[in-house]
């Protein structure tokens, strides 16, 4: 079993990667791993550095959207688990190109050369903003798509040519979205770890707008054996909502953050609103609970007290990355 993994030294496909090495997914048998990131920003080796020596981890550094180069790595691959992505909105609202080209062009690339090679699976790891924001309730999988910001509809075009090379040539993808992940090794430009990283350094926190906006969290350890399930059984041409069913506030969330690290709301800095800034997420995941056994197993309190810890006891994963942004 040879297994691709895009976007592998990032936030979640490191994740991924990690507990696969470590055999938090038996049902995969025996297997060997290629990863093939570009390394942008978000991807950093360092990420790997608990399995980069594990000799049946294959690291490749390219691009996506290089077809010959993806052609030689989906030589002989059975499953492939898409990660690689530009993921951050507050990017995207300054400049979209980038994610045109990664997550439209490269998510093209992959999807095709995978039915091309023969992969039995592919699994397109895609997110619950593709559905745009919803005032109450959760989205199913059949809603339409409305996305807002250049990222997500950039996921969105990604998912439908997913959706259309299953149609036209039967290519065996199968997409999940979930909804937002926190946890370790996450960049310290997404609120939670930027509200941590800020924190431990005494300094406040940016929060948008009224801090009224809703986020459903799920650990990315959740996620990553919602993935895993989707790799093994998930059905191609489905999709598969993932998430935990705790959806808070951004204050809520921030008030979380002050009282583990030891802050009160004078450390709260109101700045403006994102611009087209969704008001609340919340996805239904009964379909892969259903289908595929997926169950939320980290209770919020703990994920969240478990990230805050690793931040403090990680200065040295993401003190370079915060001098490189700061
Ligand atoms: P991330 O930004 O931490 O990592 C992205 C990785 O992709 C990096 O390692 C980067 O180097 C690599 N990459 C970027 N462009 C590439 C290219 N052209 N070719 C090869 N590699 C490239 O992202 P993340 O938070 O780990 O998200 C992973 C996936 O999950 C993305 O597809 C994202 O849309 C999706 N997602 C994320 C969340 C979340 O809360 N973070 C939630 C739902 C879905
Ligand atoms: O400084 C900030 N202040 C703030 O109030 C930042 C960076 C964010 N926020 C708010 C905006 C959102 O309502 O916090 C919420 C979460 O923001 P992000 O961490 O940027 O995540 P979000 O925009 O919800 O998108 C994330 O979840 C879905 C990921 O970045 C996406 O890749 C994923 O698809």
């Amino acid at each position: 079993m040879r297994i691709l993994i895009t976007g592998g030294a990032g936030f979640i496909g490191s994740n991924f990667v990690r507990r696969l090495l470590l055999g938090a997914y038996p049902w995969f048998g025996r297997f060997e791993v290629v990863v093939l990131d570009k390394l942008t920003y978000a991807g950093n080796l360092a990420n790997l550095a608990p399995v980069i020596d594990d000799p049946r981890l294959d690291f490749v550094r390219g691009d996506l959207c290089d077809t010959g180069l993806v052609d030689k790595v989906m030589r002989g691959v059975n499953t492939v688990v898409h990660f690689a992505a530009e993921s951050h909105v507050d990017r995207s609202i300054d400049g979209g190109l980038a994610f045109v080209t990664t997550n439209i062009v490269g998510g093209y690339v992959l999807f095709d050369a995978a039915r091309r090679h023969g992969a039995d699976a592919c699994v397109a790891v895609s997110t619950d903003e593709v559905y745009g924001s919803i005032d109450s309730g959760s989205w199913p999988e059949d809603h339409p798509l409305d996305p807002t910001s250049p990222y997500s509809a950039s996921k969105a075009s990604s998912d439908l040519l997913a959706l259309s090379l299953h149609r036209t040539h039967g290519a065996p993808v199968t997409i999940v979205r979930s909804s937002n992940n926190y946890g370790p090794y996450q960049y310290p430009e997404k609120v939670i770890p930027l509200f941590v990283t800020n924190l431990l350094d005494g300094r406040k926190v940016p929060l948008y707008g009224d801090g009224g906006n809703v986020r459903e969290w799920t650990h990315v350890d959740d996620h990553c054996r919602g993935i895993a399930l989707a790799a093994h059984k998930g059905r191609a041409g489905e999709v598969y909502n993932i998430g935990s069913g705790h959806t808070l506030s951004n204050l809520e969330l921030t008030d979380a953050l002050l009282r583990l690290t030891g802050n009160d709301r004078s450390m709260v800095e109101p700045v403006a609103d994102r611009k087209g800034h969704d008001r609340r997420y919340s996805v239904d995941f009964g379909k892969i609970t259903a289908e595929l056994g997926y169950r939320p197993e980290i209770p919020f309190a703990d994920g969240l007290a478990g990230t805050v810890q690793w931040y403090a006891e990680n200065r040295a994963w993401w003190e370079p990355l915060r001098r490189a942004t700061v």
